[in-house]
């Protein structure tokens, strides 16, 4: 089912309540409605209002096909993915980001405004921007220059860069960031909605519904987003043009204010917002009035490393089943092949991905397995440790293994021993991450 997105007076799209459309009242204008389908894709309703009453007309129901740069650096490689135009829909939006960093997937939502530039004629890596960038431009939705969706002469015109900085490989430690610029050359101050990039649909909202809600379970994801405003053809009493630069240049003309004449600010027309800076989703929001003739910046970074939870600590002899297996002193014995012992709802935090143990192996008997089992003695394998030689079997010592999943939340847990005889002692374990 489509899912109207209207809001007239404003060129908006909340980030986390997207709405696009555009209507001023004083002149012929366009009013878009862009909707997401049951397939998450973008379909808009394009009517052209005029003075004298308004004409409708309907379009592509949905972009079926999207078209996708890529760019790569160290352990990560970012995805950046637009709408596909077509005859009956002439526009190409920015839809989504895939950051991969060394192997997982994160899905990333473009900021608002950018995702009202139609970005057809232009979308790429490498080119005029470094190789670990893409960079993407057109027209603002409904300030085309003409008819032709194509010209880039747009009454006002976004452009937006990508970047993405890896870590070493294995490193799990990865940086984005998006600038994104709207210059307004309309004539007329425009009413802007921002949001960040990085924001959190709720998949079953009136306005986006049906988009895939990113999982960051088991990173740590900071950001910090930054917006200003510069340049409005701000005169000073000479007459001098300013463009909107904070950076004095009294040699370029004579008339240039110094900085400390505040009196007369040189800088007026220069409007820098609070930077925010967040954890986890990007909660950017902010209602402008874009000055005719100024432009409005807006960068967002994202860092992402490896969570560093570290769980619990639980004992070996702290079992509520068990069979095969005995305690002795304070720890978990007589793991012998086909032993197992049970443990009822041990906390995986928000999502472990390594396995710690404190253990005793004699070195007769080194390098068998113990399984790490979900539900029962035979569930899912999240795990398994190969029980190096400590020493003996009376000196412990922490050793650990990745898992082979991501394991969040509360969870059964069972160890099975595999081998033949004496796989080894457990004093304690824990579930983490890093
Ligand atoms: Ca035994
Ligand atoms: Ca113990």
């Amino acid at each position: 089912m489509f899912n109207p997105i209207t809001q007239s007076s404003s060129l908006a799209g909340v980030n986390n309540e997207r709405r696009y459309s555009r209507n001023t009242r004083a002149r012929p204008t366009m009013l878009y409605s862009l909707m997401f389908n049951s397939n998450g894709c973008i379909a808009m309703k394009l009517s052209q209002l005029m003075l004298c009453g308004a004409v409708a007309a309907m379009v592509s129901p949905c972009i079926a096909q999207v078209n996708t740069a890529t760019v790569t650096n160290e352990n990560s490689s970012l995805a950046f993915t637009r709408g596909e135009s077509s005859a009956s829909f002439p526009f190409s939006l920015p839809q989504r980001l895939e950051w991969v960093v060394d192997g997982r997937r994160i899905l990333v939502y473009p900021s608002n405004p950018s995702v009202f530039i139609n970005v057809n004629n232009h979308l790429h890596g490498s080119g005029h921007v470094e190789p670990y960038q893409l960079h993407a431009q057109g027209n603002v939705l409904g300030y085309e220059a003409s008819s032709n969706p194509k010209d880039v002469s747009g009454r006002v015109t976004g452009a937006i860069v990508y970047t993405v900085n890896g870590g070493a490989a294995g490193s799990g430690i990865s940086r984005i960031s998006e600038k994104v610029d709207i210059f307004n050359r309309s004539g007329e101050a425009i009413p802007l909605t921002l949001g960040g990039l990085g924001w959190k649909p709720t998949g079953t909202g009136a306005h986006d519904r049906n988009l895939e809600i990113p999982d960051i379970s088991g990173l740590d994801v900071t950001g910090t987003t930054v917006a200003f405003v510069q340049g409005n053809g701000y005169r000073d009493p000479q007459g001098a043009a300013h463009s909107g630069s904070i950076v004095d240049r009294p040699e370029a003309n004579a008339n240039y204010r110094n900085i400390a004449d505040n009196t007369n600010p040189t800088f007026a027309s220069v409007t820098v917002y609070p930077a925010l800076s967040f954890s986890g989703f990007n909660t950017f929001s902010r209602n402008i009035t874009l000055p005719a003739g100024a432009t409005l910046s807006m960068i967002t970074e994202i860092n992402v490393k490896k969570s560093t939870i570290n769980g619990p600590i639980y004992e070996g002899e702290s079992f509520s089943t068990s069979q095969g297996v005995v305690v002795e002193g304070s720890h978990l014995a007589s793991l012998d092949n086909g032993d197992w012992a049970g443990y009822t709802q041990l906390n995986f935090g928000t999502g472990a991905t390594v396995f710690e143990a404190l253990v005793a192996v004699d070195p007769q008997f080194a390098n068998q397995k113990l399984e790490i089992k979900l539900g029962s003695p035979t569930g899912t394998k999240i795990g398994e440790m190969i029980m190096q030689s400590t020493g003996s079997f009376a000196n412990f010592q922490w050793q650990s293994t990745n898992l082979n999943q991501v394991v969040s939340g509360m969870q059964d847990v069972y160890f099975l021993a595999v081998g033949s005889f004496g796989v080894g002692n457990v004093d304690k374990f824990r579930f983490t991450a890093r």
